[in-house]
């Protein structure tokens, strides 16, 4: 990366330092290369503004609860006091009423007709303030727990990861919440990773929350079952400083299963994921 990559830029909210201030003099001073390592961000100065999207199709029978407790979650007498920017739910074409719920709750609702996880993400990132530091996905069934997500967004904010993981098979299942076939997936493709990519990764689950910047930077394209594996292999490839934290994990609350619960969902998964896991070496 450039020295020009790293300077100090200006948001809506006034400058904010991605650079702390002596190691920008010394750099603009020239006195040391103007190449940095790959992935050089450092703390996010100022209060973050982040933005979290909640990709969502037929979940009108979770978005409310999910939602609920999501401002519980993020009040400021809540327990982790973090300030959302924007809460976004992606209406996947859903045939409920996913998105009345959604608006009823004060989320703002994207509609993304074209199906698929990752065209989802995308219809969401494009959404996304300009001036937002953090996006964090989240799934929109109830299955993450709202009330981690300050602790997924604390080691970026500390300049300590661009991307942080929430670990399901670190964390905290619920029985059944991961399948058996799910358990077996994460085991094959993290292995894979390990030996392709050199990457050490646990789970390839939706909980996540990755520095604005870095995502513009490793350039998401997957439109469906691959988007969190691509993530994680782009994460690697371009070096950045990636977290993986155990997150506790429940079984959907309500509504239907679209990918683990069903099996035609499970095999196309299972196999766009590999794709993705071997695309990208092949490509390299
Ligand atoms: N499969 C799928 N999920 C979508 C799509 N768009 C949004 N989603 C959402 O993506 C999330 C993951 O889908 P789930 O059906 O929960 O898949 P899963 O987590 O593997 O399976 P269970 O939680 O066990 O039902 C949910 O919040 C869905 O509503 C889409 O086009 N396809
Ligand atoms: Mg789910």
């Amino acid at each position: 990366m450039v020295l020009s990559t790293c300077l100090p830029t200006s948001t809506a909210r006034g400058p904010r330092a991605t650079v702390n201030s002596a190691e920008f003099v010394r750099r603009a001073a020239n006195l040391e290369s103007t190449t940095v390592p790959a992935a050089s961000y450092d703390a996010i100065v100022m209060a973050p503004r982040v933005a979290l999207i909640l990709p969502a199709l037929d979940e009108e029978q979770n978005v409310a609860a999910m939602l609920d407790e999501l401002a519980r979650a993020t009040q400021p007498d809540g327990l982790p006091g973090l300030a959302l920017a924007q809460i976004i739910v992606v209406d996947n074409g859903s045939t409920d009423r996913t998105a009345a719920v959604a608006r009823e709750r004060g989320a703002q609702v994207v509609l993304e007709p074209r199906r698929g996880y990752g065209q989802a993400c995308l219809a969401g990132i494009a959404a996304v303030e300009p001036q937002a530091d953090i996006i964090a996905f989240m799934d929109a069934d109830g299955s993450d727990d709202p009330a981690e997500l300050s602790r997924l967004i604390a080691p970026i904010e500390r300049g300590e990861a661009d991307l942080v993981l929430g670990s399901r098979v670190l964390g905290q299942r619920e029985t059944g919440s991961l399948t058996p076939q799910q358990q077996f997936g994460n085991l094959l493709a993290t292995f894979l990773m390990r030996v392709f990519y050199g990457a050490r990764f646990t789970d390839l689950g939706p909980f996540r929350a990755i520095r604005r910047d870095a995502l513009d930077r490793i350039g998401m394209r997957d439109t469906n079952f691959g988007w969190t594996t691509e993530m994680q292999i782009k994460a690697a490839q371009h070096r950045l400083r990636i977290l993986e934290i155990p997150a506790r994990h429940r079984r959907r609350r309500g509504g239907k299963s679209k990918i683990a619960g069903s099996i035609r969902g499970s095999l196309l998964a299972a196999a766009k994921i590999i794709w993705t896991i071997l695309r990208y070496r092949l490509s390299n």
